[in-house]
């Protein structure tokens, strides 16, 4: 009885290691958006997003510029920025928790503390607040 329980959870055990390697192993989507540029997701905004420094490496704490306009093109100085994302084929979320430090000019934003620990499909996420509205933005990234 005893060694049934125990070939029972290592059968389990072998399964979830199973069906993490195999999400671990998928390739992103073909159709990925992998645009750097794009209207927030509720039209308030136009959201641009680079890294400070090209091409970003894996495990290396780095920062990313976010520039927010107005859909005219007018710069946004005054928005508070939240960060978030992570991995949606591992289900996990970022490993560090990057944020912005402040408006630098012309609507552009340091993000700082942002590293990637591993290869394949990441989504950074952003929260926009300013007097023009809340909204956010997303964006892929495949390392
Ligand atoms: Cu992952």
């Amino acid at each position: 009885m005893r060694k049934w329980l125990l070939a029972g959870v290592v059968l389990a055990a072998l399964a979830v290691v199973v069906v993490v390697a195999v999400r671990m192993l998928m390739p992103p989507p073909d159709d990925l958006d992998l645009a750097r540029s794009k209207p927030s997701d509720g039209g308030t905004y136009v959201v641009s997003v680079e890294p400070e420094a090209e091409p970003v490496e894996r495990g290396e704490l780095h920062a990313w510029i976010v520039t927010v306009a107005l859909p005219d093109g007018s710069a946004v100085a005054d928005a508070e920025l939240t960060v978030d994302g992570g991995m949606p084929q591992h289900g996990h979320g970022l490993p560090t928790a990057p944020a912005s430090a402040g408006h630098i000019g012309d609507g552009r934003y340091r993000v700082e503390g942002v590293r990637f620990n591993m290869g394949g499909w990441w989504v950074l996420k952003f929260g926009i607040s300013s007097p023009a509205g809340d909204d956010t933005a997303e964006f892929n990234l495949v390392l």
